[in-house]
């Protein structure tokens, strides 16, 4: 029926294991958490719901019961390299960007929605987000993306791809809708951006200009300090 991949098979068992390998082996440094009781927030947003009425707030619980701090200067943002940038990261041992937080690592790379009929989970397909914008999986990210930005302190990093088509920041992107609107001010000490083009990938897009430039302009109406370095190694 819908555009978009099915719920992941064993979800529960996925999200309830994720969740005490995050606590007990990857990052127990964030302490104790209730991981039947995150799931039970996880799944209460949309269960047994319609798969286009999901809103992000219906995630407030499960938000409440991953949130952990992120220290100062660990906060990674970026676009169009996920794989990169979780490698870097490894595992929150170098970065935490928002997929090695708990809140993103119980979701990375699932998918999951709603139907109203038995057994109230779809299987067989999720809307996609040009089908219905209040999808199960899409109004997850906007608040996890929102929370993360929020709760991001010190030195900002944010890493792009300089050879990625749409250029380097995207003008419509999770990171430019729903976290550099919500980073807060009085916590953000300066931007770091690093522009990295794909091994033997053309070079699109570089610090100063193109996208570059809007994202420059932009941290500057906001009154933040920024520096860009290209190809960072
Ligand atoms: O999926 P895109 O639009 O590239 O979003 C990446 C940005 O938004 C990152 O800065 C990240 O913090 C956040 N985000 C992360 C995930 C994920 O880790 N799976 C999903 C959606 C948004």
């Amino acid at each position: 029926q819908w555009a978009g991949p099915g719920t992941t098979h064993n979800l529960e068992s996925i999200v309830i294991g994720r969740c005490y390998s995050y606590i007990r082996v990857v990052n127990p440094s964030v302490g104790e958490k209730n991981c039947l009781q995150i799931w039970e927030a996880f799944q209460l947003a949309f269960v047994n719901k319609d798969p286009c009425s999901v809103l992000p707030s219906d995630y407030e619980l499960y938000i409440n019961l991953t949130l952990h701090k992120i220290p100062p200067n660990k906060s990674l943002f970026w676009e169009n390299n996920k794989l990169l940038v979780h490698r870097y990261a490894d595992k929150a041992q170098r970065f935490v960007p928002l997929g090695d937080s708990l809140m993103g690592w119980i979701a990375d790379d699932l998918d999951w929605c709603g139907q109203t009929n038995y057994p109230g989970v779809d299987y067989i397909s999720c809307p996609t987000t040009s089908e219905c914008e209040n999808n199960a999986k899409e109004s997850f990210w906007r608040i996890a993306s929102v929370t993360y930005a929020k709760i991001s302190s010190g030195i900002i990093y944010i890493m792009l791809n300089g050879s990625s088509p749409g250029g380097a920041f995207p003008n419509e992107s999770f990171f430019a809708d729903y976290e550099l609107p919500n980073f807060q001010s009085a916590q953000v000490s300066r931007f770091e951006i690093w522009v990295n083009d794909e091994i033997e990938g053309p070079d699109l897009d570089s610090c100063g200009t193109g996208s570059l430039k809007s994202l420059g302009s932009l941290l500057d109406s906001r009154g933040y300090t920024h520096s860009c370095t290209d190809n960072y190694r």
